[in-house]
């Protein structure tokens, strides 16, 4: 057997089932062995007892989306996966969206070459769904999925993007159908648009109000519907951007009642309110995102969820659009109204930092749930398991050696994302990636990308068959 090419050594190895102290050995890019490994390698990294996790799959982020307002997100596959790097995720899986009118194939091929070239991290592709033609629905789909693109998103609001009940009967019978997993945004289209014409009339134009178009009530609503159309076709689906107690409760009883809903939330949800999108002037467009940040009481019932297993995915939902740029938050001018405020906040780098320091060191979560949350549960879904997510023989030695000992205030100035503002400013957090590898790479030290831009590998899913979604090719 050759020799090894990197030890890490003393380290506290979490896996989303086990902790244990002990040494990586990495060859060739993968896990070759654990257990007491000595020295004998090219290379040996003390992690001097540091908590030692396998690097995150960031199930949910934009980069380099076009769009069809005109607006420009500010992270490409550049800026946006160093930015994850530095913060501890190895795998994105951001979106190729079909515009309307077009195919999916073209969507694809278009995002592949918007990456060519440019990731310093692995990387997927989730597919937008938003034309679901019967060419679409009886070649494309069929044939892309057979290609490993075995998931996509589908919503419920926005003109240019969603689809109508009975088109989504059709999605997800497509889906049963070849073993597909779909992913929907679940809020209520007519009720946004009926509260936002109200809110206009009486001139409620700012970034607060946008929280009043979207209540708790049009996500439930949505979200009921989104199970009660997948427990019709039976066919798992996951529900993103989980943001309220009410969309939660939901998901939890269909779950108790044994249907196969899976469900995603992300840091907005845990550490912004609605009081956030209050700030003064036009600061709260910083925090316009949708579903949007909700009550201090829903944050306590999304880390219940994230507890007690509702939640499968910790995802960032990055969606990156600078604030001071007239292609960004202030597209549609300077005090633009909420509802032409491109929606999104930037988090792909701190949604592993945040979830580390106010998750599992102030015990609201324990070690082994961070791990399935921000990583073994997202490469399961999405085919990217055993590969990514986990620490084992066999695994892309992907992995983030911890600082946990910390005690600093986080600032924009820290990130390495190309957005002029963070949501998070001024938060104190206790924890942060000392050091991030990537197929054994070092990619990021201290806050710092190390890794050469294009290193990043396409990944297709596998075939292989992750619990809970055996209804693949069932006839
Ligand atoms: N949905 C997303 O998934 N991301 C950003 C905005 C949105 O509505
Ligand atoms: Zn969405
Ligand atoms: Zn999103």
């Amino acid at each position: 057997m050759s020799a090894l090419d990197l030890i890490i050594k003393n380290a506290d190895i979490a896996t989303a089932t086990e902790s244990f102290i002990g040494d990586i050995g990495v060859r060739n890019g993968r896990i070759a062995l654990l257990g007491d490994l000595g020295t004998g390698a090219a290379r040996v990294i003390d992690a001097e007892q540091r908590l030692v996790t396998p690097g995150g799959v960031d199930a949910h982020c934009h980069l380099d989306q076009p769009m069809s307002d005109g607006s420009v997100m500010a992270d490409d596959f550049s800026t946006g996966t160093v930015s994850a790097a530095c913060g501890g995720t190895t795998t994105a899986i951001p979106f190729a969206c079909q515009i309307r009118g077009q195919s999916v194939r073209a969507a694809v091929d278009d995002y592949h070459q918007r990456a060519h070239g440019k990731p310093v991290i692995d990387y997927a592709f989730h597919l937008i769904v938003t034309d679901p033609t019967p060419d679409v629905l009886e070649r494309e789909l069929p044939e892309l999925i057979g290609e490993g693109y075995t998931h996509f998103k589908i919503y419920m609001t926005y003109d240019d993007l969603k689809l109508k009940d009975r088109e989504i009967l059709d999605v997800l019978a497509l889906a049963r159908r070849e073993g597909a997993l779909p992913m929907i945004h679940a809020e209520n289209d007519d009720c946004i648009a009926w509260l936002t014409d109200i809110l206009e009339e009486a001139g409620k134009i700012a970034p607060r109000f946008h929280s009043d178009a979207r209540p708790p009530v049009i996500e439930r609503e949505a979200a009921h519907r989104a199970i009660s159309l997948a427990e019709l076709i039976d066919v798992p689906v996951l529900i993103v951007h989980v943001s309220s107690n009410a969309a939660m409760s939901q998901i939890q009883k269909a779950q108790g009642r044994g249907i196969r809903i899976y469900a995603e939330t992300c840091p907005q949800y845990l550490f912004l309110t609605a009081d956030d999108l209050a700030a003064p002037g036009f600061e709260g467009a910083k925090c316009i995102c949708s579903p949007p940040p909700r009550s201090v009481e829903d944050q306590m019932h999304i880390w219940r969820g994230l507890r007690t297993g509702v939640f499968q995915v910790f995802s960032s939902d990055h969606a990156p659009f600078s604030f001071d740029d007239p292609k960004g938050k202030r597209n549609a001018g300077q005090n633009a109204k909420f509802r032409a405020v491109p929606n999104g906040v930037p988090g792909i780098e701190t949604r592993m930092p945040l979830l580390m320091s106010e998750g599992v060191l102030k015990k609201r979560i324990d070690i082994h749930q961070f791990v399935s949350l921000t990583a073994t549960a997202p490469a399961k879904l999405y085919g990217l398991y055993p590969h990514k997510g986990t620490i084992a023989p066999g695994c892309d030695a992907d992995l983030v050696i911890w600082d946990t000992n910390l005690d600093f205030v986080l600032t924009n100035g820290m990130l390495h994302h190309n957005v002029d503002y963070t949501p998070y400013e001024g938060m104190t957090l206790n924890a942060w990636p000392h050091i991030v590898l990537s197929r054994g790479d070092v990619i990021a030290k201290d806050g710092e990308c190390q890794a050469r831009p294009g290193r990043g590998r396409f990944h297709r899913s596998s075939s292989q068959l992750p619990v809970g979604l055996e209804h693949r090719k069932v006839a």
